[in-house]
């Protein structure tokens, strides 16, 4: 058994507009894991600067997506919310973990190739570095779990490489220093369910993307009943009617992804979605869709537009939030210090 208490900790960016896929793939799970684990929730308002940004858009933004944790139902005084920039301690560990990490092993990460694109010379070193304080993010709270969607696998990776290089680089001062022979867990990823991927709805090939420049890629959290209704009506599709078993989807992403929308939201397996809608063709299975979808969202839509009239309050969890997460990763960058041999 470990000896570390089992712990959780996710992020999400405040970068525009919640999507399904953000909503599936990481806020949906965040819910579900406050029954088991204690939690802790960061808007990830720091990793927001690695692309360019707008600082009154960057504060709304942080505020609606912490709205959203909210509406989605993630219970602020049983788990700990805020925003990332309150606890200096993340900035400072990532500092200490860059000069863990290797060049050759930030070069191999994807999403920086994806991001940066064909001008990689003009990316900012914070694009670069953003696994870095990624793994700060989790190993400053020494947590052990991670609730992401299939896109943060590598960087998850990553967490761990950096993470056993530390335990191993400094083993004799971790012994010395009364922490045995690890310092830090090897977080683990969480990614289940039959939504840990959502695709685009115009190309089942493509991740749901709040970048998509078209609307009609992505159903946002905050999108109305015929907003949703619309974009689904649009979505891609074949002319194939639905197959009854899970085999029948292969080489059919734009059904694979509706079927994986519609388990996810509605907690069944793709498997069992098929046994009930096999069969179906795609109008009468895209109406189903649009009311689950509508279902799901309308009470968390109704919620956060509350929510954005109380700014106050919204702003009183994240400090509230921020004090409790400082009160956890001070100690733990104190001993990194310590471990690190930085007088204090
Ligand atoms: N399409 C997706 N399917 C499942 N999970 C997803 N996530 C993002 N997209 C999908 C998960 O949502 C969490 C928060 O993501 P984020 O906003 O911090 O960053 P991101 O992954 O960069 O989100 P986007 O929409 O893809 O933004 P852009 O367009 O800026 O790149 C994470 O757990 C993520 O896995």
């Amino acid at each position: 058994m470990s000896k570390f208490k089992e712990l959780v900790f996710s992020g999400v960016q405040p970068t525009g507009n919640l999507h399904l896929g953000n909503y599936l793939g990481a806020l949906k799970r965040f819910v579900e894991m406050q029954a088991t684990h204690p939690c802790i929730y960061c808007v990830v308002d720091l990793h927001a600067m690695t692309t360019g940004h707008d600082p009154a858009t960057l504060k709304s933004a942080t505020r609606e997506v912490s709205a959203a944790f909210l509406a989605c139902g993630i219970d602020p005084a049983k788990n700990i919310v805020f925003n990332q920039s309150r606890v200096p301690e993340h900035a400072e560990l990532a500092w200490a973990l860059d000069c863990v990490a290797r060049m050759g092993w930030l070069n191999r990460m994807t999403q920086f190739k994806e991001k940066a694109g064909k001008d990689r010379e003009n990316a900012s070193v914070g694009l670069f570095n953003y696994p870095v304080l990624m793994a700060a993010d989790i190993l400053v709270y020494r947590a052990t779990h991670v609730p992401v969607g299939d896109d943060q696998k590598q960087h998850l990776e990553l967490a761990r490489d950096v993470a056993q290089k530390f335990n191993n680089d400094f083993a004799e001062s971790i012994a010395e220093n009364g922490h045995g022979d690890a310092f830090f867990p090897l977080p683990e990823p969480l990614i289940q369910g039959p939504a840990t991927r959502v695709m685009s709805l115009r190309d089942g090939t493509k991740k749901m993307s709040k970048s998509d420049p078209s609307e009609y890629s992505l159903i946002a959290i905050m999108d109305d009943a015929d907003t949703v209704a619309q974009k689904i009506r649009k979505a891609k599709t074949d002319a194939a009617p639905l197959p009854s078993e899970i085999a029948g989807l292969s080489n059919r992403p734009e059904a694979d992804n509706l079927v994986g929308i519609f388990a996810g939201l509605n907690d069944q397996t793709k498997d069992q979605v098929l046994a009930e809608q096999g069969g179906a063709q795609f109008s009468a299975f895209k109406s189903a869709l649009t009311e689950l979808i509508v279902a799901k969202l309308a009470p968390i839509r109704a919620e956060m537009i509350r929510l954005a009239k109380a700014p106050d309050h919204v702003d009183a969890v994240l400090a509230q939030g921020g004090e409790r997460a400082r009160e956890i990763a001070q100690p733990v960058w104190a001993s990194v210090k310590d471990i690190l041999g930085l007088v204090r």
